[in-house]
């Protein structure tokens, strides 16, 4: 029986499943997974990071993710022993948005990766910049404005790429790359995303890059998922030629590079094209049809959704790994928000539970704005964080912090679904806290499913994988087929309590006007 290997480098760490999936068996045969701190020290990140010398800039090192991938595939072939022969295919997940730049070099280097040595040191010398931009950085606000305007506004951004021009988004951090630093911007012949930088590793060959992460960038155009000649021009000079072509996430990157089957045991296995962590979660949670919603807890906080045609009234419209679209609303202060309660209260997991469980729906009208770091939904650039509790109250605080996050989704996300949830599944590292979920359940007004698999993103790239193996093999599978047995809910779901939905239906507009209200006085507070 053929196996699927899906890789995902996160924000934090370093995983990979391995899939076994026939006609009649379908699991998940190996799992494993790496921290960037904890595993790889040598590169200083906390939380897998650096804060880079201006404000608001947040980076990692490019080499550390190639290091974290070599490592990863070392494992992977150790565990499987001898049915390593048995992987078709591999694909990857990678964090949204964040850019690589690369010497000319680059592509001479890892076509010719020497297998008796280890990938790191043998990659130093291919990058332009040592720092990658990742999602979390905050610097690029002018450079947004910028390009908003030259493409006629946020509405006109909006309509072209999928979103409005977001700090975070590839566009505006190569644009202000650019004007800080115009020498390494002209010694860079290519600028890849954290994702189809790793599939070039694994093929030893340019990866393209798959409209799912490419509409992360604000230089695709959605409706033809080509670069749109308009954006690259509004974001920096020369752009053309410095980024790889786009092609169907389905697609091939090529083989497995000879450095990975000589140093690891690999066959020459498929490398399908990897897209973004959100892209792959929702393969990975099995929301291939329209009305499901999934939120994911991880670093970041997501709500998002499959629909046949694109949404409006979301933040952002992707397109979807699988054809079509995914509408998709961020949420920076997620886990960090919830271990900073836990943490200022002195807490650890079982009791920030515990405090859940011991306090009422509501709050008895106490609330928080848990904007800890810049928020991007809504658009909050000066983090901070307004009370309307007692901030010494550490119950009160941790049930602040949870009914605020699912208030917040809940109204920013309801547009995905048109108002009407079929099934509302959690994953993320959060996602095993049940009493989390319970407020989960009561602010949407729907049972909450849970998956056995917590990286559902890992889990969506060994799915891609799988399909795109049958792809090339002449087999037009259906993505029902391909998620079948790996992405069931689990029996027990979380039920709502009619009491609490309607008070939470309620609180809703209350919160929905405090956060207006905050966000208005920002606005009115600015230089
Ligand atoms: C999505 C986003 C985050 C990252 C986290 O737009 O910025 O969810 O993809 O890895």
């Amino acid at each position: 029986m053929p196996l699927y290997l899906g890789l995902d480098v996160s924000t934090q760490s370093v995983s990979a499943i391995v899939i076994e999936a026939g006609p009649s068996r379908r699991r998940i045969v190996w799992e494993s997974s790496l921290n960037f701190d904890r595993d790889l020290p040598e590169y200083g990140t906390r939380a897998g990071v650096h804060d880079g010398p201006r404000p608001g800039e947040v980076t990692s090192p490019p080499l550390m993710w190639a290091d974290g991938l070599d490592r990863m595939m070392a494992r992977v072939a150790g565990a499987l022993g001898h049915d390593v022969s048995r992987v078709r295919a591999v694909s990857g997940s990678a964090q949204q948005h964040g850019s690589v730049y690369l010497h000319r070099r680059a592509a001479d280097v890892w076509r010719a990766l020497d297998p008796a040595a280890p990938l790191a040191p043998q990659l130093v010398a291919i990058f332009t910049r040592a720092a990658s931009p990742v999602w979390m950085d905050t610097s690029t606000s002018a450079a947004c404005a910028a390009i908003e305007g030259a493409l006629g506004g946020p509405e006109a951004a909006a309509r072209l790429t999928g979103s409005r021009v977001y700090e975070r988004f590839t566009g505006p951090q190569i644009r202000a790359f650019a004007e800080r630093d115009p020498e390494a911007y002209g010694a860079t012949s290519r600028i890849h995303l954290v994702s189809s930088y790793l599939a070039s590793l694994l093929a030893g060959e340019d990866s393209p890059i798959d409209p799912g992460d490419g509409s992360g960038m604000n230089l695709m155009s959605l409706a033809t998922s080509e670069w749109a000649p308009e954006a690259l021009a509004a974001t920096a000079p020369r752009l053309t030629d410095k980024l790889p072509p786009i092609r169907p996430s389905w697609s091939l990157a090529g083989t497995l590079a000879p450095y990975w089957q000589r140093r690891y045991g690999f066959p020459a296995l498929r490398v399908v094209l990897w897209s973004g962590d959100n892209p792959c979660s929702l393969v990975g949670t099995g929301a291939v049809v329209e009305g499901q919603l999934v939120v994911s807890l991880g670093t970041s906080d997501t709500v998002c959704g499959w629909s046949r045609e694109p949404r409006h009234g979301v933040s952002h419209t992707f397109a979807a790994p699988i054809g079509g679209y995914m509408s998709l609303v961020c949420f920076r202060n997620g886990s960090l928000a919830r271990e900073r309660i836990r943490d200022e209260h002195g807490l650890e997991w079982q009791g920030f539970s515990r405090a859940l469980e011991h306090t009422t729906a509501g709050n008895s009208g106490a609330m928080m704005l848990p904007w800890f770091d810049p928020e991007i939904t809504p658009r909050a650039p000066a983090g901070v964080v307004r009370h309307r509790l007692d901030p010494h109250d550490g119950p009160a605080n941790v049930r602040g912090v949870v009914e605020a996050q699912m208030m917040a989704m809940a109204n920013h996300g309801g547009a995905i679904t048109n108002g009407v949830v079929s099934r509302l599944v959690a994953t993320g590292g959060g996602s095993t806290n049940r009493a989390l979920l319970q407020v989960m359940a009561d602010v949407f007004g729907v049972p909450v499913c849970q998956l056995a698999v917590e990286n559902t993103a890992c889990l969506g790239a060994a799915l891609r994988a799988c399909h795109a193996d049958r792809l090339a093999e002449g087999d037009d599978v259906r993505w029902p087929e391909i998620v079948r047995g790996f992405t069931d809910p689990m029996p027990d779901r979380i039920v709502p309590a009619p009491a609490n939905v309607a008070l939470y239906r309620r609180l809703r507009v209350t919160y929905a006007a405090f956060e207006r209200g905050m966000v208005a006085m920002d606005a009115r507070q600015a230089p």
